[in-house]
């Protein structure tokens, strides 16, 4: 059995911001571009959620939701640092850590853990150390797996701590709605609702078929994660889960032409890896970094899982479409692939009968 944490920080830019400007504590912040310039909200404090400001929403929104919020720019650079200190404060606990962006990381404490220092007391103790070094409140989620410990982390936010005891994964998940579970997007979880499948639960409780019907080859995997089991572990080197390339502009520029034609380079670029590491995946990624470094990203997912430059480029560029504002300016764009469809040996489903799920 392992122990596992996993540690992401409370609203990571919007509480360095706070941390470093005394004044927008307790208030509510948003850090990212303006409206004016059709912003995006990079992420919002807690104060701001309460008038239900999200990551990724625009900014307009944002302040037609929250009027007095306090926008920020962003300041990459500082959070590159904190995450780095963070990472620092994670592998002097255990070398087994693996980050999955700047604000979070799973940290396998298995070895650590003895009868005088459970994983919760492992875990609190990690909490209090981020808190006194770095100013900053972290959310820790404790389980047997990866996934339910991701899943717990977000239970009690922010500063909170969930521990799901050995055994308690599969009722632990059973209430929560099934877009909490990994591998499900809004999409997903909207077709799945549909379908009367509201909860993590409901979806344990379908039939192996009902799962390949829609989930395909990946439909053993999310049955298991529905059921609370996951073997995977804490890797240092991951697997491959993407592919993607992105280039920053000479110039910022907001034509088109020009736009469109460096996310058709960046797709023949991620098309060439895929077919060398034998991949294709169904979820097409845009990256876009606006002039004032607000970062964010678009994704689709298309019906049959994509290879070809022209497949991806057509997904990417419909994305880039529905981005593109006269008074937009762009500094970075990617393109990048994920959600891989890894062939069973015996598997014999035609691919077109599968839902696009
Ligand atoms: P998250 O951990 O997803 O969000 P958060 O830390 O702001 O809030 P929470 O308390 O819910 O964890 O992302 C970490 C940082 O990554 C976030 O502070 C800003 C950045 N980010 C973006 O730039 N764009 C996005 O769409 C999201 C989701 C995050
Ligand atoms: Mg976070
Ligand atoms: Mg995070």
């Amino acid at each position: 059995m392992r122990n596992i944490l996993h540690a992401d920080f409370d609203a990571f830019f919007a509480s360095v911001e706070q941390l470093d400007n005394p004044e927008l504590r307790g208030k509510p912040v948003v850090v990212g571009g303006s409206p004016e310039g059709r912003g995006v909200v990079a992420s919002a404090s807690y104060e701001a959620r309460k008038f239900g400001v999200r990551s990724a929403m625009p900014m307009r929104t944002a302040f037609r939701l929250c009027p007095d919020a306090i926008r920020v720019g962003s300041h990459f650079d500082r959070y590159r640092d904190v995450s780095r200190k963070v990472m620092a404060i994670f592998h002097d606990i255990t070398p087994l850590v693996e980050p999955l962006s700047l604000d979070e990381a799973y940290l396998d404490v298995t070895h650590q853990v003895t009868l005088e220092m459970p994983s919760e007391s492992i875990a609190a103790g990690l909490k209090k150390r981020v808190k006194a070094e770095l100013g900053l409140t972290i959310s820790v989620g404790v389980a047997c797996t990866k996934s339910v410990a991701k899943i717990a982390s977000d239970m009690d936010k922010p500063d909170g701590l969930t521990v799901i005891a050995p055994g308690q994964e599969r009722a632990f998940l059973k209430p929560l709605a099934v877009a909490k579970l990994w591998g499900v997007g809004p999409k997903t979880a909207e077709r799945l609702n549909k379908e009367g499948i509201e909860t993590i639960g409901d979806l344990a409780e379908r039939t192996e078929l009902w799962m390949r019907q829609r989930f395909g080859s990946n439909s053993a995997h999310m049955r298991e994660l529905a059921l609370g089991k996951d073997n995977s572990e804490v890797s240092l080197e991951r697997e491959t889960k993407s592919v993607s390339a992105e280039t920053t502009f000479a110039r910022d520029t907001g034509e088109p032409e020009a736009l469109l034609e460096m996310v058709s380079r960046l797709s023949q670029q991620v098309a060439h890896s895929l077919e060398r590491k034998d991949l294709r995946g169904r979820t097409v990624k845009l990256k876009l970094r606006l002039s004032d470094f607000t970062t964010f990203t678009r994704q689709k997912t298309v019906p049959l899982p994509v290879q070809s430059s022209d497949d991806l480029a057509n997904a990417a560029g419909d994305l880039l479409r529905a981005e593109l504002h006269s008074d937009r300016t762009f500094r970075l764009v990617g393109v990048g692939v994920s959600g891989f469809d890894f062939e069973e040996p015996n598997s014999d489903e035609p691919r077109q009968l599968r839902l696009d799920f």
